[in-house]
């Protein structure tokens, strides 16, 4: 066994001090939070080590693409070896750097090794283009970027070379998967193990990424204390175990895949993941029965896909004892057909990266696992239905949720102007969802007052889309609001008004326009419709409100084609 790189937590290192990048949380709250049990004192280094240690000969990873069964001891020899490469390539503790991989063994092994030096990986997504990767990096100072040669038809390397022309911080490049073109590839890397010091329990080891509301996304710092803390939590909940076997259909960086219980839940129970390259049933039937898969987690429109083609399936779907849904509303009539058409428990979660994660019980009724979002994880989740002023409202009414706890981030990273605003005084988090508490402690979502488009689970900010679309020479104004659909739940409409005089360009011309900025192509609006003037509230704003029911309107008469 190479030597051991992380060091336990000091005992003079117990408090969790503000980084001077962003706000933690006060002294009381962490020796709270660790007198309750809830944060443990390890680190994601030190948990994979202890899984090798018992278990080295266990799978751990099955990448089905290239056929590669990585066993615990092999992943963890793995993430050592990285670790050292890096480490000589001048990868320290703290450093940010941005991994952009599809569902493919290697996400593990770099996110592991830069666990084991104490560097931060910013998890993107691999739908992102230009326009966030290039922010990513410049705004986190990243000084290296992974990605995979090419994914879904598209060139990584490509957009690397744009990116690393732009931000001077970004020293490396690594490719992990393909050829690596003009940039290292990620085998070079592996060097002899060194001895490592790693980092504290209580120090970030990760920036994970807002759905957000405003301009530009806002990134979410998560300790190692606290996301394992959601891991084992999630677990027992969830009932995951060393027997379980978790397929990761959706994008292994997203927090829902990565925690809930998800990737590193599985990994923290020593069970196994399989990791499932498109989310399709096509692909994902044929792994469930061939891996005997136990759980997994998917957004609403999958599952209908899924309940859809389970019906007629010859896979044998029987291994699977529970299916997570989550990420957007999943409606009572489709939550309904999941036991029926999968013969399995369905789990409804409402989560989101900055923490707070609820789920319903597998031993729930069945009427609460159909019609709500379940209940917080943690007995030390605090949570707050409040009206517009702040004020709590009693059991059963509809308002603003707001969350504290061990596990939810009092602060974004570098962003003290959004925290002023995302953050009340004492520490609770705006979550922008309108809920409703029932009388068994349960939530219902019921909106949403933030200004985002929840588009099946991908999350637009309206603010970041109504900027690009700003930036097209004929536009004069443009304002973004979600409208229904009936497989997404929500798509996208931008209402738009032309500057006077000049040539008015077609819908598809202005969709392109946004896409051509270089920008994830889930952002670029469904549909544009053209306007002479946005509606107004009564005291000359514009009506958001008014908009989508506008929108709702148009929709309900122009269904999809
Ligand atoms: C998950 O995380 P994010 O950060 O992409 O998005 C969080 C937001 C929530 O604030 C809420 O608006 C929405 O997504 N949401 C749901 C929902 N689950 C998330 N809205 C209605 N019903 C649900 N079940 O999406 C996420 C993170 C961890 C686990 C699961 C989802």
């Amino acid at each position: 066994m190479p030597p051991t790189p992380d060091t336990p937590a000091a005992p003079d290192t117990l408090a969790t001090p503000d980084t001077p990048d962003a706000p933690t949380w006060p002294a009381e709250f962490a020796e709270r939070y660790r007198a309750a049990g809830w944060w443990r004192g390890e680190t994601f280094g030190q948990m994979l080590r202890e899984r090798a240690t018992a278990h080295p000969d266990r799978i751990a990873i099955v990448d089905p693409a290239t056929e590669r069964r990585w066993t615990y001891g092999e992943l963890d020899a793995r993430a050592d070896r990285l670790a050292a490469g890096m480490a000589a390539r001048g990868i320290a503790p703290g450093d940010r750097v941005v991994v952009q991989l599809p569902n493919i063994a290697e996400f593990f092994e770099v996110v592991f090794a830069l666990f084991r030096i104490g560097a931060l990986p910013v998890f993107a997504l691999p739908a992102h283009r230009e326009t966030e990767i290039s922010y990513f990096c410049r705004f986190t100072e990243a000084a290296a970027y992974v990605i995979a040669a090419e994914h879904g038809g598209y060139d990584y390397r490509a957009l690397a070379a744009t990116v690393r022309a732009d931000v001077p911080t970004l020293r490396h490049v690594w490719v992990a998967q393909g050829d690596p073109g003009d940039f290292e590839s990620l085998a070079d890397v592996p060097a002899e193990p060194v001895d490592l010091p790693g980092p504290a329990p209580h120090d970030l080891a990760f920036l994970q990424l807002s759905g957000g509301s405003t301009g530009v996304p806002k990134l979410i710092p998560r300790t190692h204390d606290d996301y394992l803390y959601s891991l084992w939590g999630s677990n027992e909940i969830c009932g995951v175990d060393e027997h379980s076997v978790y397929l990761c259909v959706l994008p292994a960086a997203h927090n829902f895949p990565l925690s809930s219980p998800g990737t590193l839940g599985a990994l923290y129970a020593g069970a196994r993941v399989v990791l499932c390259p498109r989310p399709g049933p096509e692909t994902a039937f044929p792994l469930i029965e061939r891996e005997r898969v136990t759980l997994t987690g998917i957004v609403p429109p999958l599952a209908l896909l899924w309940t859809e083609a389970a019906a007629t399936t010859e896979y044998d779907l029987s291994s699977l004892d529970v299916l997570l849904v989550g990420g957007a509303k999943f409606s009572e009539e489709a939550a309904r057909r999941v036991r029926p058409t999968l013969g399995c428990t369905l789990q409804q979660v409402f989560g989101m990266a900055e923490g707070l994660v609820n789920y319903t019980r597998l031993d729930d009724p069945e009427e609460t696992i159909v019609t709500t979002q379940g209940r917080p994880i943690s007995p030390d989740d605090e949570i707050r239905v409040v009206d517009d002023e702040d004020n709590d409202l009693p059991v059963g009414a509809t308002g603003h949720l707001l969350t504290r706890g061990p596990y939810t981030i009092r602060g974004y990273w570098r962003a003290p102007e959004h925290n002023a605003r995302s953050f009340t005084a004492d520490g609770f988090y705006r979550t922008g969802d309108i809920v409703r508490l029932t009388d068994t402690g349960h939530l219902v979502v019921e909106g949403r007052a933030k200004d985002q488009i929840n588009r099946g689970g991908e999350k637009i900010a309206a603010e970041e889309v109504e900027n690009h679309l700003l930036a097209h020479p004929a536009v004069h104004d443009a304002n973004v609001v979600g409208e229904p659909d009936p497989y997404l739940g929500e798509r996208t409409c931008a209402y738009v008004i032309l500057r006077p005089g000049v040539e008015p360009p077609k819908a598809v011309a202005v969709k392109r326009f946004v896409r051509e900025r270089g920008l994830a192509a889930y952002k670029v609006p469904d549909r544009v419709e053209f306007v002479d003037a946005f509606p107004q509230t009564g005291v000359g704003k514009i009506s958001k409100k008014d908009l989508r029911s506008a929108a709702a309107n148009t929709a309900q008469d122009h269904p999809r084609p």
